[in-house]
Order: C-alpha cells, then sequence, then structure tokens
C-alpha cells in the first residue's frame, strides 16, 4: 500500500518538481538509474532534467556494474592441467582433488587436457604455449615443491612461481598457481587430500571461476 508520503513523491515526479539527484556539468542523462530504488521511479520519464535552479546537491550515482565469474555455467569450459611428476605422490593427489572438483561443477571429461611434465620448473613454459594455443578457457599449474628434498628449493619454488605468472600474463589465459611449496612430505600430503584439504581442489575452483569472469564478462 502506497504510503502518504509516497503520494507526494508521486506527484512531485510527475510535475518535474521533484529535485533529481545530478552532479554539477555532468550531460543529462538518457535512461534513468537513481541511487535509490522505488516503483514510483518508473514513472519518471526518459530524458528527464529538471530546472537548473532546482538542482540539489546530491549526486546521481551510475549504476555500479559487478563482474564475477560463475562456477555454475561451465558448459563448454575447457582446462589443462600441466602437472609435475616429481613428488608424484602428492602431485598425483592434486590432481584427483581437481578431477573430482571439475566433475562436481560439471565440466565435460572431453574439455579437461592433462598435460605431464618433469618437474616444476618446466611447468611455466607449457603452461604458456597452452596457453597461447587458445584452445582453453584456464590452465590449472599443478607440483609440489618439498624443501627437504634438495638444497635448490627456493630456486625451483621461485622459478615456477614465476614462470606461471608470466604464462598466463603473456598468453592472456588465467594460469592457475597449483604449486604447493612445504618444508617436508607431511605437510605437503596434509595438503594434498589430508588434514588441510586439498589444494588441487581449490585451484579447481579458482580455474572455473577465472574461465568464466573472461568467457562470460570479460570478453
Ligand atoms: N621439482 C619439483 O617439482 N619439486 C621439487 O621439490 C624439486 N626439487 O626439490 O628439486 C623439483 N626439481 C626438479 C625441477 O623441477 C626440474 O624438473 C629439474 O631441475 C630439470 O629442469
Amino acid at each position: 500500500m502506497a504510503s502518504p508520503g509516497c503520494c507526494w513523491m508521486q506527484e512531485r515526479l510527475l510535475s518535474g518538481v521533484f529535485p533529481i539527484p545530478r552532479a554539477r556539468g555532468l550531460p543529462t542523462p538518457k535512461s534513468t538509474a537513481l541511487s535509490f530504488s522505488s516503483s514510483l521511479l518508473q514513472l519518471q520519464p526518459q530524458g528527464f532534467a529538471p530546472d537548473r535552479k532546482q538542482r540539489s546537491s546530491f549526486v546521481q550515482a551510475p549504476a555500479v556494474r559487478r563482474l564475477v565469474g560463475s562456477l555454475t555455467k561451465t558448459q563448454g569450459l575447457r582446462f589443462a592441467v600441466v602437472i609435475a611428476r616429481f613428488n608424484e605422490i602428492v602431485t598425483k593427489q592434486l590432481l584427483e582433488g581437481a578431477l573430482d572438483t571439475f566433475s562436481k561443477y560439471s565440466v565435460n571429461e572431453e574439455d579437461i587436457d592433462v598435460v605431464w611434465v618433469p618437474g616444476c620448473f618446466e611447468i611455466g613454459i607449457v603452461a604458456e604455449m597452452l596457453g597461447k594455443s587458445r584452445k582453453y578457457h584456464a590452465i590449472l599449474c599443478i607440483g609440489a615443491v618439498i624443501r627437504g628434498d634438495t638444497s635448490h628449493y627456493d630456486a625451483v619454488a621461485n622459478s615456477v612461481a614465476s614462470g606461471v605468472l608470466s604464462a598466463g600474463l603473456n598468453s592472456g589465459v588465467p594460469c592457475i598457481f597449483g604449486v604447493l611449496t612445504c618444508d617436508d612430505m607431511e605437510q605437503a600430503l596434509n595438503r594434498a587430500g589430508g588434514k588441510a584439504g586439498n589444494k588441487g581442489a581449490e585451484c579447481a575452483l579458482t580455474a572455473i571461476e577465472m574461465a568464466s569472469l573472461f568467457e562470460h564478462q570479460l570478453k
């Protein structure tokens, strides 16, 4: 039921006396999107411009567009997974987590390619090549760098991080960082389906969201 205040506002709107909030110097808007909502505002005619003298200090807020990827519109999205064989006992678990998530979110199996590489150091170059092939909407990079295993942990960890970043930037296709960097094997296994969840599953979700953002919102 309309309140008495609404009737007053309706009259004002129809007579053009209501001070429509507008910023000084802005062109007259063609469509009407005001910063407050009321069905009465639909009564306002297109291109309505109040008398200059009646302008108030309110600022008309343009409608803000909020772009976010969807986790449910997965049909037709294609993914590649680049996975390191080094520390395979861990990376296989991460892959299982990722594939489970793709399946739960209805990504078709035939829209997923899995590419194995020897170690994390090799991930970046392959991800970049796959990105540039334009065959995929997102590329999921999976690996495990474990400090206990080698003295060149830092070199491999840093290289794979910058390799994956560069692959995304150079190809324009989202490349998701699904590489564990851990102090020991126990910590790695915990993050690959153990006590601390599955990083592969989390990264598959990120891949879906980014693929959808690019395909459905930013194109
Ligand atoms: N590769 C990994 O994926 N994880 C590691 O922990 C690792 N460590 O510790 O050495 C590792 N090394 C191999 C490296 O990625 C390359 O495959 C190799 O250096 C050949 O380029």
